[in-house]
């Protein structure tokens, strides 16, 4: 089965392919040329945006069109990057300065259980012009108290993973795709458009 991955992040590309398996050939927006597009992301939950994605690159190509929005959900910051993650203290800023600053912002806060926080992840997929959500995925941790390891991208190396003592950014990507929100939520998604007839 052939999918367009509605994503301009090429880290979320390569952990949806190893994802996918045999079954599904995925086309990154650069492999497609679409990537000289943009949309904006004006919607005001993980749904909504997930759904602008996939509707609005649906309109240039045939393929089913898959689209994934994610975050970090952080308690002691209200919530906060949530769904601004991507764009969370200006589009200009690096990811390491973000976990940086974030780890600042929270270097009052010594006991562990007032750092928890979540990873959230929504995908849906554009198909014959209807948009199909799968359950939303989502991981608990918390935040560390210092960046730790080097792999994954953006919020990876500040999200500390209780059960194997380790930082996302900490793990391989073969690991941390068998535990994480993007998992979940394309595990999913992938079972659903296996067994649709349409696809
Ligand atoms: P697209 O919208 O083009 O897919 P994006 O990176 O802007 O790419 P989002 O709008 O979904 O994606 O923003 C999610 C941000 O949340 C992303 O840029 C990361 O900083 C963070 N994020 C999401 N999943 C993550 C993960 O698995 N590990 C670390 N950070 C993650």
């Amino acid at each position: 089965i052939k999918l367009l991955f509605a994503t301009g992040n090429e880290n979320k590309v390569k952990e949806v392919r190893q994802l996918a398996g045999k079954n599904f050939e995925i086309f990154s927006l650069k492999d497609l040329g679409l990537d000289k597009f943009n949309v904006e992301e004006n919607g005001t939950t993980f749904n909504e945006n997930a759904s602008i994605k996939a509707k609005f690159y649906s309109k240039h190509t045939d393929l089913p069109v898959v689209a994934d929005d994610s975050g970090l959900v952080i308690d002691y910051l209200n919530g906060e990057p949530g769904i601004y993650s991507a764009r969370y203290l200006g589009e200009a800023l690096s990811f390491n300065d973000k976990c940086k600053i974030i780890l600042e912002k929270m270097e009052n806060v010594t006991n562990p259980r007032e750092r928890s926080a979540r990873f959230v992840c929504v995908a849906c997929v554009s198909l014959n012009e209807k948009i199909l959500f799968c359950e939303e995925g989502r991981v608990d941790g918390y935040i560390s108290f210092e960046m730790k390891g080097e792999g994954g991208f953006g919020y990876d190396p500040i999200f500390f993973y209780p059960p194997l003592n380790m930082t996302f950014a900490e793990m391989p990507m073969n690991l941390k795709n068998k535990i994480s929100h993007r998992y979940q939520a394309f595990y999913k998604l992938f079972n659903t458009l296996k067994n649709s007839p349409k696809v």
